[in-house]
């Protein structure tokens, strides 16, 4: 075969690309600070890749086009590490971490002592070996002693540098840290992993731990993993750090992700502030921590500190309350929604996790029950993550009662009797009986009155609850019919309140097309969608003789989308209870359609915008009015049709998911430069 010699300056280049993509890279990567644009590097990268088929004898372990290895393992080889990766001793409050700042200040006969506190990262701790500056082995943490060789999968992960930066490179050198899943990255896997039917992960943990204990490469790589190095292990002629404090400023030096949260705290009670801090934090982070690690700053005082067999005495974990627990499921109940749709719902053995009482879980739908087969009576582990409805994440079946019988979705809908129809596959089940279904009646009213759709306060479940079982509100439209007698006469009300109610319903009169279309709970027209109808046909009237061709033209509508809203439109009973929110005095203010149709007034025309994070200048709702005058729309979610992702202080997970998708990214000055342009 032929093989082409490179000159000297296609070597030349092929050492400039390397440099330049992993500069880009360590910015994009590690500093969170991009130099180009996503094309721009993903071209340098096709030019290195080229240029490396061509010359093969030019491709070295460490260029960044040799993170996927190619053939599969056959095992694990063990490796025995050169110096030992300890647990942590663990505090479960602030008396716990007290006692360790005192037996710290008594063994070293001082009075103040600098820590810093660092997140603990629920993940897995690996080692990572450097010889000459080169990675050359990625292992587990195994027993502490020995672990696994996983070379093959820690170069898959982008962050992790093939080879250091800086000036600084010792002969030899480990590097301590923690690989973990993204929780977008964890939901994402268990959501392909359920449409193929194989089992879900746990937690993001697991799903870590799964994809790095993988022979081959190819699937790692796929996985979105990711790490934050905190340590240093054996360094071999190089400058060891005078502080932990410098140990992370080294590590990041070198081109390692350091965890942004770490922070020097001079005493204790400085370090609960941060531990209460970063526990507020928990839930908007974009990857799962279960505590607070504080380590002594000062490495002379770690020396003299020393270790117990198993931890330093330098260092405490302060774990987080657990988002995990187990309890028992008392009773599998089917509730239908808005839409008719049936979902499971486990009511449980009430049971704390991470401080908040769990009484209920979902279960979805009936085949997630079946895959889990979870039954009344079982022992179960569920999990509680943010703002995430609790779920179960599987049963413990040891415990399972002998008498127990698999769940069985009922035939009828438990609400009103009527036929259950199996869509997708049979995974949906969804009642037939439409608005005669008083399930279906309250979840319309309850949205129809909801803040984002016509804002009637003081409707709540049990008013709804009450008016629709006795017969006084049958749709939407019967709210306008309500007096302050009718009222008056349901259990609990008197007549100040009553009077609020007709006030309040009084005042949801008048509102805005995009609300009220929200408001009409046409199936999968949420609020985002909701507006952008309103945008693009200005009128109730031209929307509802609209068809499936029409509304696909618009780029957000697919042919699911376009075929509710045509099949809501085309029933009778639909359009009879619109007409008579209208007749009863709902109104909003027709737009200048000629004004707003200019494109000299929409510079930001069909522009897709998301928000992350906090802005300083102006609230979410003032900037997304901002960006709606100028023609665009903002999105509550990240996708592929995103055009801009406005960052603002403490991002949540969409930023990494902007990153993940290549979108452009604004922080809030760029995003201001982009309004006044
Ligand atoms: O397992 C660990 C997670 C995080 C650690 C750790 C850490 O610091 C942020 N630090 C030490 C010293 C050890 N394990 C032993």
């Amino acid at each position: 075969m032929f093989m082409p010699t490179p000159c000297d300056w296609d070597k030349r280049h092929i050492k400039e690309l390397r440099h330049l993509i992993n500069e880009y890279g360590y910015a994009y990567y590690v500093l969170d600070q991009p130099l180009i644009a996503d094309f721009e590097y993903d071209q340098l990268f096709k030019e290195l890749e080229d240029l490396e088929r061509k010359y093969p004898a030019l491709i070295t372990p460490e260029s960044p086009t040799q993170r996927v290895g190619a053939a599969p393992l056959k095992a694990f080889a063990k490796v025995q590490h050169k110096i030992p990766l300890r647990s942590l001793n663990n505090a479960f409050d602030r008396n716990e971490l007290e006692r360790f700042d005192q037996r710290i200040k008594e063994q070293l006969e001082l009075s103040e002592i600098c820590y810093i506190a660092e997140p603990k990262l629920d993940g897995l701790a690996v080692n990572l070996c450097y010889q000459g500056g080169i990675l050359i082995q990625g292992a587990t943490r195994g027993d502490g002693q020995v672990g696994e060789d996983i070379t093959h999968n820690i170069r898959t992960i982008p962050t992790i540098p093939l080879q250091l930066r800086g000036e600084n490179v010792p002969k030899f050198l480990e590097v301590r840290g923690e690989v973990y899943m993204p929780k977008t990255a964890f939901y994402q896997l268990n959501q392909e992993g359920k449409l193929k039917g194989e089992r879900s992960f746990v937690n993001p943990r697991n799903a870590a731990a799964g994809s790095l204990r993988q022979l081959d490469s190819k699937i790692t790589a796929a996985r979105s993993l990711a790490i934050f190095c905190y340590g240093i292990g054996e360094i071999e002629q190089g400058k060891i750090p005078i502080s932990q404090y410098r140990v992370l400023i080294q590590l990041k030096e070198w081109g390692f992700p350091v965890s942004p949260y770490s922070q020097l705290v001079c005493d204790i009670s400085a370090c609960w502030t941060y531990l209460e801090k970063l526990l507020g934090l928990r839930s908007q982070l974009p990857y799962e921590i279960d505590g607070v690690v504080l380590k002594v700053d000062d490495l002379t005082q770690q020396n003299n500190l020393g270790f117990t067999a198993r931890a330093p005495r330098w260092a405490i974990a302060y774990k987080f309350p657990a988002q995990e627990a187990s309890t028992q499921v008392l009773a599998i109940e089917v509730q239908v929604g808005r839409t008719g749709i049936l979902t499971p719902v486990a009511r449980l053995d009430p049971v704390s996790v991470g401080g908040v009482v769990v009484r209920n879980a979902t279960l979805h739908n009936e085949s997630e029950v079946q895959r889990k087969d979870i039954r009344v009576g079982d022992k179960v582990l569920i999990r509680r993550a943010g703002d995430v409805i609790p779920e179960v994440i599987s049963v413990i079946l040891e415990y399972r009662p002998e008498n127990s019988t698999p769940f069985a979705m009922p035939q009828c809908c438990p609400a009103c009797n009527s036929e259950i129809i199996k869509e997708q596959q049979g995974t949906i089940a969804r009642c037939s009986g439409g608005l005669y279904c008083p399930a279906q009646q309250k979840g319309t009213i309850r949205h129809f009155v909801s803040r984002k759709a016509m804002n009637i306060l003081g409707l709540g479940e049990k008013i709804t609850n009450q008016l629709i079982e006795l017969g006084l509100v049958k749709n939407p439209s019967d709210l306008y019919q309500l007096t302050i007698e009718k009222l008056s006469a349901l259990e609990g009300i008197g007549e100040k309140l009553a009077t609020r109610i007709v006030d309040r319903i009084e005042k949801s009169k008048e509102t805005t097309l995009s609300r009220f279309l929200y408001a009409l709970g046409i199936r999968e027209v949420g609020e985002t969608t909701a507006q952008l109808l309103a945008k693009e046909f200005r009128s109730l009237t031209a929307l509802m003789i609209s068809d499936e061709e029409q509304l696909q033209k618009i780029p957000e509508i697919g042919p699911v989308v376009a075929s509710h809203i045509v099949g809501f439109f085309c029933q009778n009973h639909n359009r009879e209870v619109i007409y008579k929110l209208q007749g009863g005095g709902v109104f909003w203010v027709e737009v200048d359609i000629n004004k707003e149709r200019n494109p000299n007034h929409l510079p930001l025309l069909r522009q897709i915008f998301v928000f992350t994070g906090t802005l300083s200048t102006m609230t979410r709702n003032q900037a997304k009015e901002k960006i709606q005058t100028l023609g665009g729309r903002v999105n509550n979610h990240v996708s592929s049709k995103t055009n801009y992702v406005v960052v603002g202080t403490q991002p949540g997970s969409t930023l990494n998911k902007a990153k993940e998708l290549r979108v452009a990214i604004l922080d809030e000055s760029q995003f201001q430069g982009l309004l006044e342009q």
